[in-house]
């Protein structure tokens, strides 16, 4: 097993910061990422860190993710949370820990928002603490896999 950590983004988190402020914070995708690299790094662990508009990019990254003996996986899927099957199927495939996250709480929005196809798989699920649930999954990653320093 590596002690890489892939953080996966799913649609529109590249507009993190600049848009619904009220809703997602002020944090930008890029400085949830160097909360991500920093919260590893205090764990001795690596970050791979992506974000994509595009269903087929998060699968191949899955793929990536199992073939890099991934340490874990934190993926926000984000709109595809409620449709992927495909995601699902990726994801089923590896057997590296998979924390999901989103920065809402999704059981305290719409109806639609509350079915998750990746909860199926997730050990565990963060919700609702803004961008700092990443850095609540990496630290909970680093605990279940006995790399937390
Ligand atoms: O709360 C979360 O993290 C979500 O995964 C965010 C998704 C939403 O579809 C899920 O139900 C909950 C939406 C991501 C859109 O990201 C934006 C960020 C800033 C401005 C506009 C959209």
């Amino acid at each position: 097993m590596s002690k890489t950590v892939y953080v996966l983004n799913g649609p529109n988190l590249d507009l993190l910061g600049t848009r619904e402020p009220e809703l997602y914070g002020r944090a930008t995708l890029a400085d949830v990422e160097k909360l991500c690299q920093a919260t590893a790094h205090g764990h001795g662990l690596a970050v791979v860190f992506r974000q994509s508009n595009h269903e087929g990019d998060i699968i191949d990254w899955i793929h990536e993710a199992r073939v890099d003996n991934a340490l874990g996986l934190v993926i926000n899927p984000a709109g595809f949370t409620t449709t992927s099957v495909a995601i699902l199927d990726a994801l089923l495939t590896l057997d590296a820990p998979i924390i999901e996250v989103h920065i809402t709480n999704i059981h305290a929005r719409e109806e639609f928002r509350r079915y998750s196809y990746v909860s199926k798989v997730a050990r565990a699920v963060i919700c609702g603490f803004g961008t700092e649930g990443y850095a609540l999954a990496i630290t909970g990653l680093a605990a279940v896999t006995g790399a937390k320093e």
